[in-house]
């Protein structure tokens, strides 16, 4: 029997969420297909991860001494609703750094440098035994992984992917704020282009009433999600992530074949144009310094 979980937020008059999140600790392939894939709504699977290998091998002291020097790219803050900021540093200094846990020097909660969608597996291609994404892989025809560390305070802020997700925590946790599709209004969409994903205007952390009276209104549902915890998130839900400690997770991005149709031949051809600078400007891809427009 699937646990239903909701916690609170404080508002004043409220735009109705009607879903919860269910959980379970596993679940079959096909009822997973019907109950949840197919009628596009997320699910919190306590155990999923819990007999990966990358579960006994995945800590920060692992990476530290398995990553090979080479240059990343790493964010600094919220850049989703923030300014676009990032920086290329050395993948073996950033994951030894991650590694110490608290240094003096630490920069103000959530400016931290962000190792986040990183392509992990064409940088160790031999961890791909470590994990099991098949419970949507079953499902999808077009994957792609990404790994994300992190120190506490670490945030992707509101965003929709336009594609099905598949996100594990391996070490640390996560808070995760969800709001179905059906409230886009008072998430207020912003110009901001980022590639596959529609971006909120709105930053809770720096909540602006006048501009975002409807978003006050809303009640996001909140869950954490603790290591060997995995959530699918369908295409379309708003989500904000947070660490509240360092962090290591990873997620699979997949492409059913509607998926595919409705939504990867337009997001390529947009990230063309946008490439070219003939789509939008504002974006999370490219910074502007002195004068020019940088790719990262
Ligand atoms: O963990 C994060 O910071 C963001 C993850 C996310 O947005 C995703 O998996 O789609
Ligand atoms: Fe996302
Ligand atoms: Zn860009």
């Amino acid at each position: 029997m699937a646990a239903r979980q909701r916690v609170g937020w404080p508002v004043a008059e409220e735009l109705a969420v009607h879903e919860s999140i269910d959980q379970v600790q596993s679940i079959a392939a096909d009822e997973f297909r019907t109950r949840y894939f197919r009628r596009k709504r997320p699910l919190h699977i306590s155990g999923l991860a819990k007999s990966w290998p990358a579960m006994q091998r995945w800590d920060f002291a692992f990476f530290a001494e398995y990553a090979p020097t080479r240059p990343v790219y790493v964010e600094s803050g919220n850049v989703l609703q923030g300014a676009t900021d990032f920086a290329a540093v050395d993948l073996r200094a950033y994951l030894s750094w991650l590694r110490v846990p608290d240094a003096k020097n630490r920069s103000a909660p959530g400016t931290d440098p962000y190792l986040s969608l990183f392509d992990i597996f064409s940088h160790f291609p031999e961890l791909q035994k470590d994990v099991d994404f098949s419970l949507l892989r079953n499902h999808t025809l077009w994957n792609k992984t990404f790994g994300w560390f992190g120190r506490a305070g670490s945030i992707s802020g509101f965003h929709i992917d336009w594609i099905d997700n598949l996100l594990v925590q391996i070490r640390g946790r996560k808070r995760l704020w969800l709001v179905p599709p059906y409230h886009h209004h008072a998430m207020y969409p912003s110009r901001k282009y980022d590639y596959r994903s529609t971006l909120s205007s709105v930053d809770p952390a720096k909540y602006d009433r006048e501009r975002f009276p409807l978003f006050e209104r809303l009640r996001p549902i909140e869950l954490l999600l603790e290591p060997g915890n995995g959530i699918y998130l369908p295409r379309g839900w708003w989500h904000r992530v947070e660490a509240l400690e360092p962090s290591i997770s990873i997620n699979n991005f997949g492409h059913d074949l509607l998926g595919l149709l409705l939504f990867q031949s337009r997001t390529s051809v947009l990230d063309v144009l946008h490439k070219l600078g003939l789509f939008r400007r504002e974006c999370t891809c490219h910074r502007i310094e002195r004068g020019s427009r940088l790719a990262r």
